[in-house]
This record gives structure tokens, C-alpha cells and sequence, in this order.
């Protein structure tokens, strides 16, 4: 079977790569100028043909790389977690200042989590890359997505999501419940923690 991604599915792993440099590199510039990092790690991936192929069915669109790669932002997919919530936001604005990238699409879900107590920034990005994209032109256009979360909203994000596919589980209101409850927990830790680390480079 043909690739999901056509001719360029050997372009979108260097896609993924250029991008990932970019924010390893300015992770590194920040610990040099600091001693701290800004992000304790990141992830990046490319989103497989079996998950792509299913969300273009979820999202009833027809399995072709155009829709794969320009209707659909997030074949390139990077997740950057962070130890503090201000430096989702120093990230944030290194981001929109990158050349070569248009910020297409923002979501606050930090300021405005989700009902379900989902916190994380994300970010849809248009890259201009030395690689030839679907419509032919080099350099190309590539969309990516970015998720920016704290460790305390990244581990909460991970359970929730394991949850989502026990279809059939017991007691799904008060699970439910009791998420939201630890979201917000979580939440007000991190506003501690951020707390914390700033009385502590005040006295320094
Ligand atoms: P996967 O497998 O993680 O990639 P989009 O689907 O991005 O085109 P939407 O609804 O505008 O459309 O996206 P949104 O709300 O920005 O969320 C996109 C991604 O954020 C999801 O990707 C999840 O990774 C994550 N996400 C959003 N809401 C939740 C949530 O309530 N819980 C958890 N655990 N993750 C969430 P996909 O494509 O759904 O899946």
C-alpha cells in the first residue's frame, strides 16, 4: 500500500529532525546563558500511517496525502515539557519569534483548561524547509504541532488518555470526577512550585 504521506514520507522525518534541532538548540543556548534549561524534555514524532489513516476516517476526509499533510496539522507532532509554567510561555515566545515558522493556530488550555481538567499550550506551526513538499515546491511547507505542558500536566494528560480507551470501566462518573479534582490539585502545585522557584532566584 501506498505511503499516507505520498512521495515525501522520507521528507518528514528531516522535517521533524530541522524542527527538533531548533528547540534543542535554544534549549542548550538558555542552560549556557543560565545553567538551567528551559524544558526538562522533549518528544517528537511523526504521527504513524495507522494513526494518521484514522483520523482522517474519524475526521471523514478522504485518505489522501494533501488531506494527511495540509488539512490535517499534525503529521509532525513535538512535546515539550517543562518544569515550570513561566517557561512554557518564554518557550512560547521564542516560538512565534522563529524564522521560517508561522504560528497558524494557538490554544490556551493552561488558562482555559479543558472541562475535563486537560491543561497544555499547543501550537499549529507552518514551517518553511529545505525539503520538497506535496504540491511540489522546495524549499516546502509543512504543518507541525507543538505541546507545551508542565511534568505535573504531562503525567496527569498520560493517565487520561490511558483511560479513555478502557471503554467498558466501572465507575466512569466518579473517575471522571475524581480527574478533574487531581487536574486542579496539580494545577495549584504547579503555581507552588512556580512560586517557589521564584523566591529562590529573588534571594540569589
Ligand atoms: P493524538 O493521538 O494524541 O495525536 P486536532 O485533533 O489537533 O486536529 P483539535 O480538537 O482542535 O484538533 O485539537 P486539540 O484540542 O488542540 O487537541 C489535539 C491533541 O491534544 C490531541 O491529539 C491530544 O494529543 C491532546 N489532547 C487534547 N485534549 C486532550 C484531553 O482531554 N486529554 C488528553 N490526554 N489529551 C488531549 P489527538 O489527535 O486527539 O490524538
Amino acid at each position: 500500500m501506498e505511503s499516507i504521506y505520498g512521495e515525501v514520507a522520507g521528507n518528514l522525518d528531516g522535517v521533524r529532525a530541522w524542527l527538533e534541532e531548533r528547540l534543542r538548540a535554544y534549549n542548550a543556548q538558555v542552560k549556557e546563558e543560565s545553567g538551567e534549561g528551559i524544558y526538562e524534555h522533549i518528544l517528537a514524532r511523526v504521527k504513524s500511517e495507522e494513526s494518521m489513516r484514522e483520523k482522517l476516517s474519524r475526521r471523514e476526509l478522504e485518505a489522501t496525502p494533501e488531506n494527511a499533510l495540509t488539512v490535517i496539522t499534525d503529521s509532525i507532532g513535538i512535546r515539550i515539557i517543562t518544569r515550570f509554567v513561566d517557561d512554557i510561555y518564554t518557550l512560547v515566545e521564542y516560538i512565534r519569534s522563529m524564522e521560517d515558522c508561522r504560528v497558524v493556530r494557538e490554544k490556551d488550555y493552561i488558562r482555559h483548561a479543558k472541562p475535563n481538567g486537560y491543561r497544555s499550550y499547543h501550537m499549529i506551526l507552518e514551517l518553511t524547509v529545505p525539503y520538497e513538499d506535496i504540491r511540489g515546491d522546495n524549499p516546502g511547507h509543512y504543518y507541525a504541532e507543538i505541546q507545551l505542558r508542565t511534568i505535573a500536566m504531562d503525567s496527569w494528560a498520560s493517565l487520561e488518555h490511558q483511560l479513555k480507551y478502557k471503554q467498558e470501566i466501572a465507575h466512569a462518573g466518579i473517575i471522571v470526577e475524581e480527574l478533574k479534582r487531581c487536574a486542579d490539585e496539580l494545577a495549584s502545585c504547579d503555581l507552588s512550585m512556580q512560586t517557589i522557584r521564584n523566591l529562590i532566584r529573588e534571594s540569589k
